[in-house]
């Protein structure tokens, strides 16, 4: 049984859900692993007015019994606070309610492509999907994955390293024990100093009527190797990784490794050098491969970062056209975030955490817990 799992539920409706299929039954779960990363992802500078409605935490509907999962479908739900204030007529479920229609698509939101394909001159209709918010339910969705990778060794962290013109100067791979005090940091910023740099970007963003958008990466630490496969295409864990990060909202862009820096320097530059002995194994001095050779893990840290771009609700609109009357007029404001960048982070860890999880299932299979110990204690012995 392949791990999959689906995410349900609109920004202002009832709730968000998330159903995980295919996780080994007697995996022990704590409340925290997945509670954690929710307010993990709520928090950083330059966050709008709903992050102070909402406190994101699971009740969990299936699937799990005394802390241990059962084999069968979790679902997890996140109601949204901000319901109430939408259930009336904006967002009633089952009455019709006399609302207006917006018709003033955002440029660079699903907006108006999504009005076009589902046929509807509400925007609503499609935003209310399209919003961020559903990311919630997917970092629940990473939460499990995190705990079930923990248990092989597998350690999943993230920064910020670009808010704008702010950058933190490439230089060495961050290592395990770097990442202690990141989520303190207001834009989840390894270096104090540019971390104020950022919060000055995202605070003339705002003071502008603008917003920011920024570059974060993402590492796991210990990754098995062997995990993803060179024989086809669907199956290279760099394509899969792709696909996930670039399928979380607003992001335009992943690198592998050293990534786009590859198309500048020379072979002999490009690669990592294979060592080995007898207390590290095989291993190499550098990692510009990002921990992915043919599509498969090798042990190295995998390193992966993506670019999101600036909201695209702006406080100052910019050109659209009424779909109703077909008008130029500005596009309509709605409440947003200024600069989301570091809880974007946090979703791309759900992201990576959720694609390595899919590829250890993959791999190792089984139906229960101690099956799947026991197929990966027996790889780590053909390793060895
Ligand atoms: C978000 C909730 C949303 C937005 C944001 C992310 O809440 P609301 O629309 O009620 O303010 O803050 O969504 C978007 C950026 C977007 O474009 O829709 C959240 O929970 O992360």
């Amino acid at each position: 049984m392949a791990l999959t799992y689906r995410t349900a539920g609109e920004s202002h409706g009832p709730a968000l859900i998330a159903v995980v299929e295919g996780l080994p039954a007697g995996l022990e779960l704590r409340r925290e692993d997945v509670d954690d990363d929710l307010a993990r992802r709520q928090l950083g500078y330059g966050r709008g007015g709903r992050m102070k409605i909402e406190t994101d935490r699971v009740t969990v509907k299936s699937g799990l019994r005394h802390g241990r999962t059962l084999g069968s479908p979790l679902t997890m739900e996140i109601p949204n606070l901000d319901f109430p204030n939408w259930s009336e007529d904006r967002m009633a479920v089952w009455d019709p309610a006399d609302v207006d229609p917006i018709t003033l698509p955002r440029p660079g939101h699903a907006d108006l492509a999504g009005m076009q394909k589902y046929e509807t001159t509400d925007r609503r209709n499609i935003l209310e999907r399209a919003s961020a918010r559903e990311t919630a339910a997917r970092v629940a969705a990473g939460g499990v994955a995190k705990a079930l990778l923990r248990r092989y060794g597998m350690e999943i962290r993230s920064h910020v390293v670009r808010i704008g013109p702010s950058a933190v100067v490439d230089g060495a791979e961050p290592s395990l024990e770097d990442f202690e005090g990141v989520d303190e940091s207001p834009v989840r910023c390894l270096d104090p100093e540019m971390a104020k740099k950022m919060v000055a970007a995202i605070k003339a963003a705002g003071q502008d009527h603008d917003t920011v958008g920024g570059v974060f990466e993402v590492i796991v630490f210990g990754p098995l190797p062997g995990l993803g496969s060179h024989v086809s295409g669907d199956r290279r864990l760099d394509g899969l990784l792709g696909q996930a990060m670039l399928g979380i909202q607003a992001i335009k862009g992943v690198e592998i490794g050293a990534g786009f820096e590859l198309g500048r320097i020379r072979g002999s530059e490009a690669h990592d050098e294979i060592f080995y002995d007898d207390e590290q194994g095989y291993h190499r001095r550098t990692n510009r491969s990002g921990g992915l050779e043919g599509g498969m893990t090798h042990g190295a840290p995998l390193v992966v970062k993506a670019v999101m771009k600036p909201i695209s609700t702006l406080s100052r609109p910019l050109a659209s056209v009424d779909v109703a009357t077909k008008e130029e007029r500005a596009a309509f404001k709605e409440r947003s975030d200024i600069c989301a960048v570091p809880a974007a982070a946090v979703i791309g860890e759900a992201a990576v955490a959720f694609v390595l999880a899919q590829a250890l299932i993959e791999k190792f299979g089984g139906d229960s817990i101690a099956q799947l110990d026991a197929a990966i204690d027996r790889y780590r012995d053909q390793l060895d």
